[in-house]
């Protein structure tokens, strides 16, 4: 059998494609604009709720902020390796996001305005993540869904913690219960958003589905969300920002509105709210952490010409 063979063979088995076996070449770039993709948006999604570690209205839940967003590093991290395996540097990824030539999700170009948009990304953006990754647990390519599961178990807690502001607001003051209605009529369409454009106009969703890369549509992907969410939003006793939704006896789903796509292609093109700025701050500490790499290279320059010489 050669490569190729072996390569649909594995495929049509639904087994895992591991770094070191033949792959075609299309199925090698979508995964690494994909996992790149998908690693960019865990480092500049630390910014938004980073913002509010320092304003954090308790001591435990400033601590509780900060393991979280740490924890987020830490997924950029497994999925810039993952990535690595299919033969990019991480070098070379920062500096493609860096130019704009690599996407990250269109969520992360909001502002947090206040510390309900906190309980809201955990909510609601957590929320969708997690819908969106468990099934990525069962892509194709062996290093990505591993990492994957791992994500989705970290996930699942941040999802709790934003949901849990949500109901101390809701329980908590007209003001407070105020504000997480705030939060949620601003998250609640980028939220949606974040599944993609429809599936009749998603360029890569066909191959990537063929290839097991993807395993549910954008668009059954963000139905499912909207499924699960409403009810939680009803428990808060909030109000989705959507006057076309309502349970749809026949589907056995809801109906929701239409996305506004005008703002949607805006964002992913860098005209969001906060492109700019998301890029500079990271481009900033990209450069500030020059010597960190400068010393950890030269340290790692030095401990193998040491075991060279033993
Ligand atoms: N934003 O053909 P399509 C987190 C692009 S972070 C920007 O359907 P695909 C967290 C798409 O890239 C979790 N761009 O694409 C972190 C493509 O353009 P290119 C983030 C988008 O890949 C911190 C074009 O539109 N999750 O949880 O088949 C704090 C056509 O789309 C977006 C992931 O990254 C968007 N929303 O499907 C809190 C999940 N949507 O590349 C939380 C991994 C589409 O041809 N990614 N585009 O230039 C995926 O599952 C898939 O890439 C997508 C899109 C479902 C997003």
């Amino acid at each position: 059998m050669n490569g190729e063979q072996r390569f649909d063979a594995l495929i049509e088995a639904d087994h895992k494609v591991e770094p070191k076996d033949w792959m075609p070449d299309g199925y090698r770039k979508t995964l690494i604009r994909q996992i790149a993709q998908h690693a960019h948006s865990e480092i500049i999604g630390m910014q938004p709720e980073g913002n509010w570690i320092s304003r954090a209205p308790t001591l435990k839940r400033k601590a509780i902020l900060m393991a979280k967003v740490q924890d987020e590093a830490g997924h950029g991290l497994y999925l810039y390796s993952a990535a690595e395996t299919l033969g990019i540097s991480r070098h070379e990824m920062m500096d493609l996001l860096h130019a704009g030539r690599h996407k990250y999700s269109s969520i992360f170009n909001y502002p947090t305005l206040t510390w309900a948009d906190v309980g809201a990304v955990g909510w609601l953006v957590d929320g969708a993540a997690i819908t969106n990754q468990l099934m990525l647990t069962r892509c194709s390519y062996g290093p990505y869904a591993r990492a994957m599961v791992r994500i989705c178990k970290e996930e699942s807690f941040h999802q709790r913690q934003g949901y849990e502001i949500m109901l101390t607001l809701c329980r908590g003051s007209d003001d407070q219960k105020a504000m997480a209605q705030d939060a949620l009529d601003r998250w609640w369409w980028p939220s949606l958003m974040m599944f993609g454009p429809h599936d009749a106009d998603s360029t890569h969703s066909a191959q990537s589905t063929a290839w097991n890369i993807k395993r549910m549509s954008n668009d059954d992907l963000r139905q499912q969300f909207v499924d699960m969410t409403v009810p939680q939003a009803e428990f808060l006793g909030l109000q989705i920002p959507d006057p076309d939704l309502r349970w749809n006896e026949e589907r056995q789903h809801y109906d929701f509105g239409e996305i506004d796509w005008d703002e949607f292609w805006a964002v992913v093109k860098g005209n969001g709210p906060l492109n700019r700025e998301r890029i500079e701050n990271k481009r900033r500490a990209w450069d500030e952490g020059e010597w960190v790499r400068a010393a950890a290279a030269a340290y790692a320059d030095k401990h193998s010409s040491r075991s060279a010489v033993a």
